[in-house]
Order: C-alpha cells, then sequence, then structure tokens
C-alpha cells in the first residue's frame, strides 16, 4: 500500500518511518509513505501558504493553490486512482471497521490542515472523505494522520509478527469480525508477587480454557467499561453465553 501524506511539516513522515509496526512494514516492502510539502508548491519569494479569513477572526486559513497543485502533484506520482482523505474534527469518526476498509485500499492521500483549517472550496472540490480520530480538537491533521498510518500498517499482511497475528485471531481484541472488544488482561513472570497472583487458568496449559477465560474477560471488561462497543444482540450465542457465565 502506499501513502502520501500532504503536510506543511516533511519531518512528521520521517518520525513515523523510523519506529514499530510501521516502521517493519516499510522495510518489509509492505507500505510506502511519501511526504508532500504544499509549501513546495507555494508562489513567490514567501511560499505562502495561508492568509487571513475572510469575516475576521483569529488565525489563518491554508490558500486553495499551493494545495490543490500539491495534491495534483501526489496523486501523479502514481498511477493508482487515490481517493483524498482530509484528517479533520468535522470528519467522520475513525472506528477499526473504517481501518479495515482503509487498510484494504492500494492507495490513501492523507491531507493534514494546520492553523484554522483550509479553504472550504479546496475541500469541496478535491477531498472525497473527512476523518476525525475522536472529539477533542488537535492543532493540526498530523497527529491524526500518524494514528491512521499506524492502524492501516499493523493491517497489512505480514506486518505483525506471528506472535502479534495469533493475538489477533479468534480471541483477540480486533477478530477482523464480530465486534471490536478490549483487550484481556495479560501478565507474566513472577507467578507469585506481593501485588497478586496470576489466575491459574493461564498456568494450566489448557488451551482450550485459556481462550476461554481471555474471551470471557474482554467480553467483560467491553460491557461494564464500554458498553457502547457491544450490541448484545449482535453477538454470538456462544459470547452470550460466556457473558452470563
Ligand atoms: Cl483529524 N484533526 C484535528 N485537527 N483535530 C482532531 C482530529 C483531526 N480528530 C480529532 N481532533
Amino acid at each position: 500500500m502506499r501513502i502520501d501524506i500532504v503536510s506543511l511539516f516533511p519531518d512528521f513522515v520521517a518520525q513515523l518511518a523510523g519506529h514499530g509496526v510501521v516502521g517493519r512494514a516499510l522495510e518489509r516492502g509492505l507500505l510506502s509513505l511519501h511526504g508532500w510539502n504544499p509549501r513546495d508548491y507555494a508562489e513567490g519569494s514567501y511560499r505562502r501558504v495561508d492568509d487571513r479569513p475572510f469575516g475576521g477572526g483569529p488565525g489563518m486559513v491554508m490558500l486553495v493553490d499551493p494545495l490543490r497543485a500539491c495534491l495534483a502533484a501526489a496523486r501523479a506520482a502514481d498511477p493508482a486512482p487515490a481517493r483524498v482523505s482530509y484528517l479533520s474534527p468535522q470528519g467522520q469518526r475513525l472506528t477499526q471497521a473504517r481501518v479495515r476498509e482503509l487498510a484494504a485500499r492500494e492507495r490513501l492521500i492523507l491531507l493534514c490542515g494546520r492553523y484554522e483549517g483550509i479553504d472550504e472550496r479546496l475541500v469541496a472540490a478535491e477531498v472525497d472523505e473527512e476523518l476525525s480520530i475522536g472529539d477533542y480538537v488537535l492543532s493540526g491533521g498530523e497527529l491524526a494522520a500518524a494514528v491512521v498510518i499506524d492502524a492501516v500498517a499493523r493491517l497489512q499482511e505480514g506486518a505483525l509478527n506471528d506472535a502479534e497475528s495469533a493475538a489477533q485471531d479468534s480471541f483477540g481484541a480486533d477478530a477482523g469480525d464480530g465486534p471490536l472488544l478490549l483487550d484481556c488482561p495479560h501478565y507474566t513472570r513472577p507467578v507469585e508477587h506481593a501485588l497478586g497472583v496470576v489466575p491459574s487458568v493461564l498456568l494450566s496449559g489448557n488451551h482450550a480454557a485459556i481462550a476461554r477465560w481471555r474471551r470471557q474477560q474482554a467480553l467483560g471488561r467491553t460491557w461494564l467499561r464500554r458498553p457502547d462497543l457491544i450490541d448484545r444482540q449482535a453477538l454470538s450465542a456462544a459470547d452470550r453465553a460466556l457473558l452470563d457465565a
């Protein structure tokens, strides 16, 4: 998958590439990241990318033309067509279902705004979807883009190690089908500690019992902490039985 990021902060892309699952996905050739700076497409010696808002008020609004030229260059860098996703608090909330849909695309163009926003005419003409990562305000789209990139990178086939992938299947937090559940508790050595003992089922060697316990913990935690994530009617009969047990 190819991801193009349009941002006034080119260092941001380099930061992402150096670490963790995203870094590994890049190394393995599962993902490529390309940064595009609208300032490189701005005219004049000042290379102006923003101006004061009509109607007054604080802050600056990003100009249409540098962004339009920058987006055109990003699009043209690869023959595959790409939708433009604008990261903004006005967007639809990002969910794991949406992440799965984004991860399946061949290309993404992520548009990061700064300051008070982007001239609405650019948004209307060039943006295919607006995405928000939650109901709070960030000073720019870059952190939101990083969230999208991380979430999408780890779903690329081969991005995770075996152990990480295993945690994703049937009883994991993101089974891929069914509800997104909160994770179950995890323990490591020592078995006995002043702060408590490890649940005995995890030491039993009974893999079916362990899987059942983890699924039950995940369901129970989700039910208690994030009831909005579970539609009881949509659970499998097996999950309902675990939740009721
Ligand atoms: Cl995508 N951008 C900004 N600036 N703020 C946000 C956001 C995005 N999602 C939540 N808050």
